[in-house]
């Protein structure tokens, strides 16, 4: 049968991740659960807040998102490029709330050289300087680019495959499969974490998924952190009109990337706000070891903090449940 014991692989085949995939429910979701306590502590779940830095305006043309130029039905305010003292403080509340890594996401097609990107450098500078881990996700960048970003102590940097090779001129033409590819070895050679995952719910198969699936798992090393998105249709966007997925298919997705990166963290990302708690619990089981946690994600709601703290106290988190050392 399919060897999806927990062992590291960069081998998988497309067939075999589709035939993980289709597994029986509850026998993915058991495998899966085994391979992330082989790997992970079962009672940890990272938060990472999200903030956008830059909104709006991007000249890329990517079907499902808010921010792209080419959306001009899309109700958005653009924004220029926050001032990092700002960036920072709200980090600081963020980790107050209980985030360990703060997110900063930038409308852009790539990096520009200037006193942009010099407060972006700030921006890291500063927010890992609060003890938090720092992730930035500006498009595409070169190779000084990112030496910069690894000076300045940079945890890691988010740049998603979005869907398979296959699908994916469907839903973006502005830039290529190989231009993704080529940024995600640049981050990778000045030793940033990679940040790498995709989205479901746009229409595609679930090969496509699986062929995804395929083109992470055979990077050595995996990508560190694996964000699965549930599509947020927004109005406005070519992609307005999908209807949303069903939970248990996000479970699926959740359950075949633990199978097929044990060690990476898998992050439940967008379209959280649409799951019930049971459905977020039974994606934690299958192996999200991650969620995005704040009131909004870069432009469209997130679950709130309210309910986010129904599902910790839910599962009981560790670190909150224990008796603090200063009351020890
Ligand atoms: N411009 C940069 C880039 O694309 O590399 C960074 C920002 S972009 C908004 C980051 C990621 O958010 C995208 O790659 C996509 O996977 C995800 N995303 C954007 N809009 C989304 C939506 N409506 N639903 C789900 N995920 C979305
Ligand atoms: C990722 O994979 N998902 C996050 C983060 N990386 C940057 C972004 C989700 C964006 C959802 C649509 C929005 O809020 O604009
Ligand atoms: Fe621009 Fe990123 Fe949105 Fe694509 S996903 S339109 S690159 S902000």
């Amino acid at each position: 049968m399919i060897a999806a014991d927990g062992t590291i692989r960069h081998d998988w085949t497309i067939d075999q991740i589709v035939a993980v995939h289709d597994l029986p429910f509850l026998e993915l979701v058991g495998r899966a659960n085994a391979v992330h306590r082989q790997h992970h502590d079962p009672n940890k779940v990272q938060k990472a807040s999200l903030l956008s830095i830059k909104t709006g305006g991007c000249p890329e043309n990517c079907a499902y998102c808010p921010q792209s130029a080419h959306h001009r039905e899309v109700d958005l305010t653009r924004d220029r490029l926050m001032e990092p003292a700002k960036v920072i403080a709200m980090a600081a509340i963020a980790k107050a709330a209980g985030a360990e890594r703060f997110c900063m996401g930038a409308a852009w097609r790539q990096v520009r050289d200037g006193h942009e990107f010099d407060a972006v450098i700030e921006m890291v500078e500063g927010v890992r300087s609060l003890g938090m881990e720092a992730c930035v996700t500006l498009g595409m960048l070169k190779a000084h680019q990112a030496e910069r970003l690894a000076a300045a102590g940079l945890t890691a940097y988010n740049h998603n495959l979005d869907t398979s090779p296959e699908f994916y001129g469907r839903i973006i033409t502005t830039r290529t499969y190989e231009d993704r590819l080529d940024t995600l070895a640049t981050v990778r050679a000045f030793g940033i974490d990679l940040c790498c995952g995709g989205i479901i719910g746009m229409g595609e198969t679930i090969r496509d998924r699986a062929s995804m699936l395929h083109v992470l798992a055979g990077m050595d090393p995996h990508p560190e952190s694996v964000p699965v998105n549930a599509l947020v249709p927004v109005e406005g966007t070519p992609l307005a009109k999908r209807p949303r997925i069903d939970p248990l298919d996000l479970v699926r997705m959740v359950a075949t990337a633990r199978l097929v990166m044990p060690a990476s963290t898998v992050r439940l990302s967008a379209g959280r706000s649409a799951l019930n708690r049971e459905a977020q619990i039974l994606c934690l089981v299958a192996g999200a070891n991650s969620v995005f946690y704040g009131d909004t994600l870069l432009t469209t709601p997130n679950a709130g903090i309210g309910e986010d703290a129904e599902l910790f106290a839910a599962i009981g988190e560790p670190e909150r449940t224990c008796t603090p050392a200063s009351a020890a």
